[in-house]
């Protein structure tokens, strides 16, 4: 048995949890008027209603004996330290020096990494101001119109979901996209109308060695010499950020155009290293640095702040009380904010590639569920499709709704109905509708079990003034810091990614096995082995 399910405070949650588990939101909030006002938390900004879940006070004092169990407090100062807590790749975990003030230090072996990223920054905010302002050109003498990222998994979603979520606040003369899809598809649609000698390509990769991005980049670089017709060019339409020098060289873009990062900074938690390069040319250098602050407080927040009052902590311990106790299966973000857009997707990444594990740290296999399958879609448009699932299916799906107070395109009443639906889902989420008010409504008998709905559906209401870079920054860093505390409670290294790493090397071996020219010798198990000659085949005859 782990030491978790051993832990004082976790055999008091599973007998706490017998004893609440069939209490309704409606008998907690009518026993409790007060309820509303007093399970709600307001910190940077960000107004968090948690009144809306399956808990009583209790709840919270055994989910805090928890975090205090697994040394919580501990384990966050550890990772701001930079101490290696990435235990498997030997690592620091510092994507919170990458908006440390520049006036702070944060050593690595010694050294004060802060520096570096302020270096980079500036190098990065230098570019960004040229290729906004016109003066880098492009081979033939035109301004970049068009940058284009091209990068997957951490090095394509931040940069994605950033630039979607802070379009608003970008430069709406450049056109901006992102290619990740090795299929090439993704490149072709990406540049099928735009002219390469205005085209600056963002080639965005960690290792510098991941097939998707630099087949992409290969593709690219074929793309514009064949407009171009010289390969002096590519010195202007290409720059690399990377953290593997050698690499970038042998790829022949020139290292004075390559942007670095760190080794102690994952894949997912990169969009604020120089991996939000082709972001800060479309919104600007102030916006970006804005974003970072916004980034720093909530660190900051989550550093100090008590662990009743804590927004990640509190969303974290939340989120083990319904996967561990209540046995959710998933738990979707819900953003009404269409710039928000890829926010769930982006938080997928997140969640799932940091807690998806089932061995601790010290190497044993977990015998408790880690980390939930994280999904959604922006409100409304959710509402007309899956909903029904949440509000009537046979699973309990906890939800986080995000708001804001003012939109950014104030247009009628557009805003008003909007969070008129984000509200009433939640309160009808909780509160469901009992038969007996269906029969009230005059509905036949017949129909009165289809019309009723259980409630009892846990949601967290995050509201907010409007969004902003920093508000955007607090955001991702609220949920950067929640995947954290699950991962502690869970004993997992959330820093690793073994998983990712299999499917890099997997495609290797069969890419040569599909040769048109040969009939290569095969080697996998029957099924595989028939798909590829199948595959072959039809290949063959249809070319
Ligand atoms: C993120 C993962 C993974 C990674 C991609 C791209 O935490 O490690 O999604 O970001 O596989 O890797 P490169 O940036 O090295 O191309």
């Amino acid at each position: 048995m782990s030491s978790l399910i051993q832990q004082p405070a976790w055999k008091s949650l599973e007998k706490h949890y017998q004893s609440v588990k069939d209490l309704h939101l409606r008998t907690m909030f009518a026993e409790d008027p007060t309820r509303g006002q007093r399970l709600s938390v307001e910190a940077q900004g960000i107004y968090l209603d948690y009144s809306k879940n399956r808990i009583t006070g209790e709840t919270l004092r055994l989910l805090a004996d928890l975090a205090e169990s697994v040394d919580l407090r501990g384990r966050i100062q550890s990772m701001f330290r930079g101490e290696k807590i990435n235990t498997t790749e030997d690592r620091a975990v510092l994507h919170t020096a990458l908006r440390a003030p520049r006036n702070t230090s944060i050593l690595v072996d010694g050294k004060n990494v802060v520096l570096d990223v302020h270096a980079v920054l500036d190098r990065m905010a230098d570019f960004s101001r040229r290729v906004r302002s016109g003066e880098w050109k492009g081979y033939s003498g035109k301004r970049m119109r068009n940058i284009i990222n091209i990068g997957i998994g951490g090095s394509d979603l931040g940069p994605v979901m950033a630039y979607e979520a802070l379009k608003h606040y970008s430069d709406r003369d450049l056109i901006v996209r992102f290619v990740s899809n090795i299929d090439g598809t993704d490149l072709a649609e990406a540049t099928r109308d735009l002219d390469p000698s205005e085209t600056l390509f963002v080639v965005c990769s960690k290792t510098f060695t991941t097939i998707e991005t630099l087949t992409n980049a290969e593709s690219a670089r074929d793309w514009c010499l064949k407009a171009l017709h010289d390969k002096q060019a590519i010195a202007r339409h290409f720059v690399a950020v990377s953290t593997n020098r050698a690499e970038v060289q042998k790829f022949g873009i020139d290292p004075a155009n390559m942007f670095g990062f760190w080794d102690w900074v994952g894949g997912r938690y990169s969009l604020d290293s120089a991996v939000g390069l082709s972001l800060m040319i479309a919104v600007g250098p102030d916006h970006f640095r804005d974003m970072l602050a916004g980034f720093h407080a909530m660190d900051e927040h989550f550093q100090s702040a008590p662990f009743p009052k804590n927004l990640p902590v509190l969303l974290g311990l939340l989120g083990v009380w319904y996967v561990n106790f209540f046995q959710a299966e998933t738990h979707a973000i819900l953003p009404y904010d269409q710039y928000l857009w890829r926010l769930s997707a982006y938080c997928q990444q997140l969640d799932m590639e940091s807690n998806g594990k089932r061995v601790t740290l010290d190497g044993t296999f977990v015998d408790y569920q880690t980390g939930p399958i994280i999904w959604g879609q922006p409100g409304t448009n959710g509402q007309h499709a899956y909903y029904q699932l949440i509000h009537q299916g046979t699973r309990l799906i906890p939800c986080d709704f995000i708001g804001f107070f003012r939109s950014l395109n104030p247009l009628g009443h557009h805003h008003d109905l909007l969070m008129a639906n984000f509200f009433a889902q939640t309160e009808a989420l909780a509160f469901g509708k009992t038969p007996e008010e269906v029969a009230a409504e005059g509905i036949p008998p017949a129909l009165i079990p289809h019309r009723t709905f259980g409630g009892n559906h846990p949601t967290n209401t995050l509201l907010a003034e409007e969004l902003t870079p920093a508000m955007l920054g607090k955001l991702i860093a609220l949920y950067e810091h929640k995947v954290f505390v699950q991962g502690t409670i869970w004993n997992l290294n959330s820093f690793d990614q073994w998983g990712v790493e299999l499917g890099k090397v997997l495609a290797k071996r069969i890419a040569p096995e599909l040769s048109v020219s040969g009939e290569p010798e095969l080697d996998h198990d029957s099924s595989t082995n028939t798909l590829i000659r199948h595959f072959r085949q039809k290949r063959r005859s249809l070319t």
